[in-house]
């Protein structure tokens, strides 16, 4: 047995002599669809799925070899990873950039499991993406004793069905065909969210034994999102007319150029004061004289204060109206309306289901709008122009209330050679972007609302809209393989926490030539957590200084640089101080543009820094 799998050994290369590309397989001569896989593989050819992030495993070796033999490994190319985990993180960090999905292929019932947690995040994020599993062989005839066996599961797709928009599992090459027009569809009609099909392993590994008609992929692509009836928007229109006061929330908008700018022009043309979320991607210009607040996740005291004044609010699809209510109004119940008038706009309610509660608090709405929140600032806008509606020029009420960058925000330790506090390396960073065109792919917890200066769609992704720690690198790396070619500086920046238990993404990045950076807040804590518990303590009157016991990533001291320069980044000592901060990333971008991969570990001292440097959280020291 042993010499027989000796002799079908082949000899492989892991790179081609011509150094033409990345993975290029050699050979190939002219492939013909001939298996099971194969059709699979030729539909999601014509769908325009650029890459395919996986880790390899037998339950699909047959669609594996498609990819590589017949497709010739490109569109899809292969994005080949250290943890099923890294697959997805980096196909949600590539849709928060695109609003496209890329393909994941995930082994077998365990590596759906190992995926689990940010497919969750990927739905939590409305991300499309279109994973592809593998079970069986589903005819227990043909299984191989015990590895076939533990490697299937009668309906897997039960794993993630709570968490993704739609799942099949096609018995045919014929019905695979409908399963990827059908993913396709489903996964980017909004509101986004993944997909997944579960591949029978015979299926895959069947010869074809009739002709399989593959139909113009183009006559299956998803409806524009519906645009909204005349009514509402003369509706919405009086509304505002009325209005004294009116708040846009900008929540979860696109990230083209043209939506950004109709955006900004309809919150002009209508003189409503706007806020935008640190949880989603940049939706306004954070600098813009409308802006008042800095940007929060929740309310913060200037947040509160335009939403105890406004009496309309125009939700862009935000994401938890009648929690951010709660909060800033101070009532008891989510339920209890808001004394305003209420514009929502969201397609959001048709994808609710009654397992994830990440559909949020139930708002009180008197205009309920179901459009994608783009089109509905469209049509607003072609309604103003038509009537020739003047620009409002500033609202008295407006007059007066101060902007949140008008005070000139600065590092508050630069160079005294003490470490930083998270304000410092937020400052500094926000120095630092100014001259560049960055896209912040992740920003951690408690960064400070101050440094959010965005002036793009592109500037800021998000963060992990499942709470998902881990995620962090994957999504730094999607990112930056999206805008590899755009000439934009792609940095996460990530908790110490967050980096380490997704630390080996970065391999990834590395084997695929990705430029980017990645600069940890490194604390050395699950400080959030520490938070948690000093609250804990003090509500129940125990000593709260003993907060850091099973949250300190300490004793030993991980080597963070010593973690990514082992997979292919570039780095240097730990910086400790905001000056060698800014000097780290200058030397960092010089490297980044030049195609490669840069790892900063930003030493820092326990504390948040919500609410500016007077108000950080304590020193966090042990005791
Ligand atoms: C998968 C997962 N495990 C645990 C948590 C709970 N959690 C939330 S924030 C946090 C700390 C993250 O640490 P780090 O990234 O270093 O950020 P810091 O809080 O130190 O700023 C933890 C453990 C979570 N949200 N997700
Ligand atoms: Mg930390």
């Amino acid at each position: 047995m042993k010499a027989e799998i000796a002799r079908r050994t082949v000899e492989t290369k892991t790179r081609p002599s011509d150094k033409s590309g990345i993975d290029r397989p050699e050979n190939l001569g002219k492939p013909q669809m001939k298996w099971g896989s194969d059709v699979v593989a030729e539909v999601t050819r014509r769908l325009d799925l650029k890459y395919i992030a996986l880790v390899p495993g037998a339950s699909y070796r047959g669609f594996h070899d498609s990819i590589v033999n017949y497709l010739g490994n490109s569109n899809p190319q292969m994005v080949i990873c250290l943890h099923e985990e890294h697959a997805v993180s980096i196909a949600d960090g590539y849709g928060k950039v695109t609003e496209q999905p890329m393909a994941v292929a995930l082994h077998a019932n365990v590596g759906l499991m190992h995926a689990s947690m940010p497919i969750f995040n990927a739905w939590c994020d409305r991300t499309p993406m279109i994973i592809f599993g593998a079970t069986g062989p589903v005819d227990a005839h043909r299984r191989r004793p015990w590895i076939d066996w533990i490697h299937t599961a009668k309906d897997q797709a039960a794993i993630v069905r709570d968490y993704t928009k739609w799942d099949d599992q096609p018995a045919s090459p014929q019905a695979a065909v409908e399963s990827v027009l059908r993913a396709n569809q489903i996964t980017r009609s909004a509101p986004y969210g993944p997909v997944y099909i579960c591949l029978d392993a015979g299926l895959q590994e069947a010869p074809l034994t009739d002709e399989v008609l593959i139909p113009d992929a183009a006559r299956f692509a998803p409806a524009p999102s519906p645009a909204v009836p005349h009514a509402s928007v003369l509706k919405a229109l009086r509304a505002i007319d009325k209005a004294k006061f009116p708040l846009i929330l900008m929540g979860r908008v696109s990230r083209k150029q043209a939506d950004w700018d109709r955006r900004v022009r309809f919150a002009e043309a209508i003189g409503a004061a706007v806020l935008t979320s640190s949880n989603d991607p940049s939706a306004f210009p954070t600098t813009h004289a409308l802006h008042f607040a800095a940007p929060c996740l929740r309310p913060s005291k200037a947040a509160t204060a335009l939403i105890e004044k406004a009496d309309l609010i125009i939700s862009l699809d935000w994401l938890d109206l009648a929690g951010v209510f709660r909060l800033s109004l101070g009532t008891a119940q989510t339920q209890i309306p808001a004394d305003k008038t209420i514009i929502h706009c969201s397609v959001d309610s048709i994808r609710t289901n009654g397992w994830s509660m990440d559909h949020q608090a139930l708002a009180a709405v008197d205009v309920p709008v179901f459009a994608d929140p783009d089109s509905f600032v469209a049509q607003m806008l072609d309604e103003l122009d038509a009537k020739k509606t003047p620009k409002v020029k500033a609202r008295t009420e407006m007059k007066g209330i101060a902007h949140w960058n008008a005070a000139p925000l600065a590092a508050s330790s630069p160079g005294r050679g003490e470490p930083m506090s998270l304000w410092d390396m937020a400052m500094t960073m926000r120095e630092f972007a100014k001259k560049r065109a960055v896209t912040f792919a992740r920003l951690p917890i408690g960064w400070p609302g101050e440094a959010y200066e965005f002036d793009g769609p592109l500037s800021f992704m998000g963060n992990d809209g499942g709470g998902a720690v881990g995620t962090g690198p994957g999504h730094t790396i999607g990112a930056a393989l999206a805008l590899k070619d755009t000439g934009r500086l792609t940095i996460g920046v990530l908790g110490d926490g967050d980096y380490l238990m997704g630390v080996s993404a970065l391999w990834t990045a590395s084997h695929l030539e990705i430029p980017v950076m990645i600069v940890v807040a490194d604390n050395r804590s699950y400080f959030n957590d520490e938070m948690h518990q000093e609250r804990v303590a003090q509500m129940r009157n125990r000593p709260a200084q003993n907060r850091w016991i099973g949250q300190r990533i300490d004793d030993p001291r991980v080597d963070l640089v010593a973690m990514a320069r082992a997979q292919g980044f570039e780095s240097e000592a730990p910086v400790t101080t905001a000056e060698a901060l800014a000097k780290a990333l200058k030397r960092g971008a010089e490297i980044v543009a030049k195609g490669g991969r840069y790892f900063i570990d930003s030493v820092i001292k326990p504390g948040y820094a919500d609410s500016g440097p007077d108000q950080r959280a304590g020193d966090g020291k042990k005791n």
